[in-house]
C-alpha cells in the first residue's frame, strides 16, 4: 500500500470526535477487536463450530441432499435473505457524518429562547446525511441533481432537525405536488430510465406546465447541482420556519449553512468522467477530508423577519419557490457546524437515519408554508414504511435527553416502560410539563378563515426570481446554464416538450431562451417576453469565496515518470502538506517509480500511489509537473499522460510546471496565449489560463501560493 492511502486508512480508525451523540451509540457499538467472545455465534448466542458447511446426508465421498435441520445454515441465509429495507423513495443515495454545532453568542435571543440557538456554553452534537435526490441507492454521486443537506441536532430539549437542500428554494408550493413532481422526476415508469438524470421527457414535461418551478430549475441547471464537494456547497433549510422569544414575540426565519471553503463546482465534463471513473468520488471525498483533519465547517445564518414586516414584500414570505434576496432581508451569522467524524458503519448509522421537518424544539416552529406543512406530515409517514413505528428508538435517531411517554407496542418495540401507559392516571405516570418548565409551547397565532383550497395571489407570480437568479450570475456561469439546459432537453425527443420549455425560458431571459432553443430545436423567440429586473449579490457562487484562499483539504497530483526530480517532488509534498492539501503521485506504476540518478529496476525508488490510468486527473483539484529531463521526456512520448495534461487544462485546473516538466506542459497545451517560462534557471513564476510554471522550485516560493488559485478563476 503506498504511503498516502496508507496513512489516510489509518487516520480513518483514529478520527474520534466524542460529542454526547457519539458515547450514546458506543452502548450499541460492538467492537470485534475487543474481542467480546472468542469467536462466532448464533444470533441467539450459541457458538458455531462451521460455518462453511451445509449439513447434509452424505457418505463422505460426494455430497448428498442437504438437511432443511441445518438450523445454523437457515438462520444465516434468512437472515442474509432479509438484509435490505426499501431505499428511500428519494434521497436514496447518500453520506453521512458526525459532529457538533455551537452559537457565538446570545444574539439570537432577541428572536428565541432556544438555548441550541443561544447558549454559547454548549456544544450540540449533529449528525448530517448529504444526499442526491433523483437516483437509486446505487447511482452515481456526481450526478447533475439537487443535493440533500439534512442535519440533526441532539440537543438537551429533544431532537431539532433541519432538512435542506443546496439550493435556497423548491419545485413546488403546495405538498400535494410532492407525489407528482417525484413521478415525473424519476425514472419513466415504463422502463425506468433513466438514471440519476432529469434529462428526459417526463421532467420537462411536468416543469413545463408548472411555471412555479422556474426559479428551482433554474438553480438545478446551473453549476450548484454539479458541487465539487459536499464540503462546498451552502445549505438552505428552504422552507419558512419561525422563532419565538421569551417575550413572546414571533419571527419568521430561513436557515442558511455557508461553507468555510466557498462554493465550487465541478465542470460538466468532469462531473460526467466521474460519474464512471469514481461513483462515489463525493462520499470518499468526505471520509478522506474528516481522515485528515480538515474538518469539513459551515457558518450557520439565519434570515429573521418579525411578524410586522411579513407582508412588506412583493412576494409571499412563505413561498418556498422565493429567495428573501439578502439585500433585503440580511443574513445573520450566529454560529458554526463542524463534521468530526466518519460513521464506523454505514447501515446502522446512515441508512437508518431518519429526519423529519416536524421535530422542532421550544423556541423554534413552524409557519404556514404550504409546502413545509405537508412535509411535516409525510416525514414520519415515510419513516414507518422504511423503519418501523419505532423509528424514532433506533440508536442513530434517539435523542440524548430522556424519552418518557405512553407510546407503546409496535413492530420492532425496544422498550420495557414499566407502570401505567395512559394519561391521566393516578399516579402521576409522565405528566404534561408546563411551557415555563420546558413543554412545547405553540404560538396563539390568531386565524380567521375560509376553508378553501387555493393558491393567494402573490403565489402566482413565478418568473421575477427566475431572471433575478440567472442576471446574478456571471458570464461564466451563465454559460454553464446555457448548456446544461441544451443537454436536458436535447434529451427529450417529444418536441412538443422541448418546444414548450423553450418557449417558457423566454419568460427567464431572451438570450437564454434563444441560445437554448437554437440548440435543441426548440421555438427561437424574436423578442423578450418580459422586462429584465435586476440582479441580486449572494447568488453567483463567487459570493462565497473564502476570505483567504486556501488548499486545504484540496487534491493535488504530481506527475511522474521515471527521472523525476526526487528533491523537488519531496519539497513540494511538505509544503501542500503543510496546507493541509492532500498530495498524490500519479505515475507509470502503482509502486517504484525511479528519480534521476537511480537505476530503472535498483528498487531504489519513490513509490507511486496509483498508475496514469489508475486516477486521471479529474480526480483532482491541481496537478504539478516537476523538472527532470527523462521524465519529461517519457510524459511527452505517451499520448494517455498528455490527455491526462489537456483534461486537466480544459477543466481549468490550477497546472503547476517546473524545469523539463514547462517543455512537456508545452507539447500538451498548444494554446496560443498561455504564458510558460522559458529560463530553467530561474526561480521567477510565469502564470496565465491558471498555469504557473517556473524553471526551478524555490523551497516555500510564490509557485505553491499561486498554486492555491481558486478553481473558480
Ligand atoms: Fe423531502 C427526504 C429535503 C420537500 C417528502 N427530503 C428528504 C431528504 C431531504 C429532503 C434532504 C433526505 C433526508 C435524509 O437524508 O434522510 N424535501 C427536502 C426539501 C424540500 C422537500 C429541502 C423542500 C423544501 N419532501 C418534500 C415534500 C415532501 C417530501 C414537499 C412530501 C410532501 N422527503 C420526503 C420524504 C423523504 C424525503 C418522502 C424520503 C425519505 C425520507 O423522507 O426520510 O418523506
Amino acid at each position: 500500500m503506498s504511503s498516502a492511502v496508507g496513512a489516510v486508512k489509518q487516520a480513518f480508525t483514529s478520527v474520534t470526535g466524542q460529542t454526547a451523540k457519539v458515547s450514546d451509540l458506543q452502548q450499541n457499538t460492538i467492537d470485534p477487536a475487543k474481542k467480546p467472545t472468542k469467536g462466532l455465534t448464533t444470533d441467539h448466542g450459541v457458538f458455531i463450530r462451521d460455518t462453511d458447511n451445509w449439513l447434509q446426508a452424505s457418505n463422505g465421498a460426494r455430497p448428498g441432499p442437504a438437511l432443511l435441520e441445518d438450523q445454523i445454515a437457515r438462520e444465516k441465509i434468512m437472515r442474509f435473505d432479509h438484509e435490505r429495507i426499501p431505499e428511500r423513495v428519494v434521497h436514496a443515495r447518500g453520506a453521512g457524518a458526525h459532529g457538533y454545532f455551537r452559537v457565538y453568542d446570545d444574539s439570537a435571543s432577541k428572536y428565541t429562547y432556544a438555548p441550541v440557538l443561544t447558549d454559547p456554553s454548549r456544544v450540540t452534537p449533529t449528525f448530517v446525511r448529504f444526499s442526491t435526490v433523483q437516483g437509486s441507492k446505487g447511482s452515481a454521486d456526481t450526478v447533475r441533481d439537487v443535493r440533500g443537506f439534512a442535519t440533526k441536532f441532539y440537543t438537551q430539549e429533544g431532537n431539532w432537525d433541519i432538512v435542506g437542500n443546496n439550493i435556497p428554494v423548491f419545485f413546488i408550493q403546495d405538498a400535494i405536488k410532492f407525489p407528482d413532481l417525484i413521478h415525473a422526476v424519476k425514472p419513466e415508469p415504463h422502463n425506468e430510465v433513466p438514471q440519476g438524470q432529469t434529462a428526459h421527457n417526463n421532467f420537462w414535461d411536468f416543469v413545463g406546465l408548472q411555471p412555479e418551478s422556474a426559479h428551482m430549475v433554474m438553480w438545478a441547471m446551473s453549476d450548484r447541482a454539479i458541487p465539487r464537494s459536499y464540503r462546498m456547497m451552502q445549505g438552505f433549510g428552504v422552507n419558512t420556519y419561525t422563532l419565538l422569544n421569551s417575550k413572546g414575540e414571533r419571527f419568521f426565519v430561513k436557515f442558511h449553512w455557508i461553507p468555510e471553503l466557498g462554493v465550487h463546482s465541478l465542470m460538466w465534463d468532469e462531473a460526467l468522467k466521474i460519474a464512471g471513473q469514481d461513483p462515489d468520488f463525493h462520499r470518499k471525498d468526505l471520509e478522506e477530508a474528516i481522515a485528515n483533519g480538515a474538518f469539513p465547517k459551515w457558518f450557520f445564518g439565519i434570515q429573521v423577519i418579525p411578524e410586522a414586516r411579513e407582508n412588506d414584500f412583493d412576494f409571499d414570505i412563505l413561498d418556498a419557490t422565493k429567495i428573501w434576496p439578502e439585500e433585503l432581508v440580511p443574513v445573520e451569522i450566529i454560529g458554526e457546524m463542524v463534521l468530526n467524524r466518519t460513521v464506523d458503519e454505514y447501515f446502522p448509522e446512515v441508512e437508518q437515519v431518519a429526519f423529519c421537518t416536524a421535530h422542532v424544539v421550544p423556541g423554534i416552529g413552524f409557519s404556514d408554508d404550504p409546502l413545509l406543512q405537508g412535509r411535516n406530515f409525510s416525514y414520519f409517514d415515510t419513516q414507518i414504511s422504511r423503519l418501523g413505528v419505532n423509528w424514532q428508538q433506533l440508536p442513530i435517531n434517539r435523542p440524548v435527553c430522556p424519552v418518557l411517554n405512553h407510546h407503546r407496542d409496535g413492530a420492532m418495540q425496544h422498550k420495557i416502560t414499566k407502570d401505567l401507559n395512559y394519561w391521566p392516571n393516578r399516579r402521576s405516570i409522565a405528566p404534561p410539563v408546563p411551557a415555563n418548565e420546558g413543554g412545547y409551547l405553540e404560538y396563539p397565532q390568531k386565524i380567521q378563515a375560509i376553508k378553501q383550497r387555493l393558491r393567494s395571489a402573490k403565489f402566482q407570480e413565478h418568473y421575477n426570481q427566475a431572471q433575478l437568479f440567472y442576471n446574478s450570475l456571471t458570464e461564466f456561469e451563465k454559460a454553464h446554464v446555457v448548456s446544461a439546459f441544451s443537454f436536458e432537453l436535447s434529451h427529450c425527443d417529444d418536441p412538443v416538450v422541448y418546444e414548450s420549455y423553450t418557449k417558457l425560458l423566454n419568460n427567464v431571459d431572451f438570450n437564454l431562451a434563444k441560445q437554448v432553443a437554437i440548440n435543441v430545436g426548440g421555438v427561437v423567440p424574436q423578442k423578450p417576453a418580459r422586462e429584465n429586473n435586476g440582479r441580486t449579490t449572494r447568488v453567483s457562487q463567487l459570493a462565497f469565496a473564502p476570505k483567504e484562499p486556501t488548499i486545504k483539504s484540496r487534491r493535488i497530483a504530481i506527475l511522474v515518470a521515471d527521472g523525476f526530480n526526487l528533491g523537488e517532488v519531496e519539497a513540494l509534498r511538505a509544503a501542500f502538506k503543510a496546507g493541509m492539501a492532500t498530495t498524490w503521485i500519479i505515475g507509470p506504476r502503482r509502486g517504484v517509480v525511479y528519480p534521476s540518478g537511480e537505476e530503472v529496476g535498483s528498487g531504489k525508488g519513490y513509490s507511486a500511489d496509483h498508475h496514469y490510468e489508475g486516477q486521471r486527473s479529474t480526480m483532482f483539484d491541481a496537478i504539478i509537473i516537476p523538472s527532470g529531463a527523462k521524465h519529461a521526456q517519457a510524459l511527452a512520448e505517451s499520448g494517455r499522460t498528455i490527455h491526462w495534461v489537456r483534461e486537466a487544462f480544459g477543466h481549468c485546473k490550477p497546472i503547476g510546471a517546473l524545469g523539463e516538466g514547462v517543455a512537456f506542459l508545452r507539447e500538451a497545451v498548444q494554446l496560443p496565449g498561455v504564458q510558460l517560462a522559458t529560463n530553467l534557471d530561474s526561480n521567477v513564476v510565469t502564470s496565465s489560463y491558471g498555469v504557473v510554471t517556473a524553471g526551478k522550485y524555490d523551497a516555500g516560493s510564490a509557485l505553491a501560493d499561486a498554486l492555491t488559485i481558486k478553481q473558480d478563476e
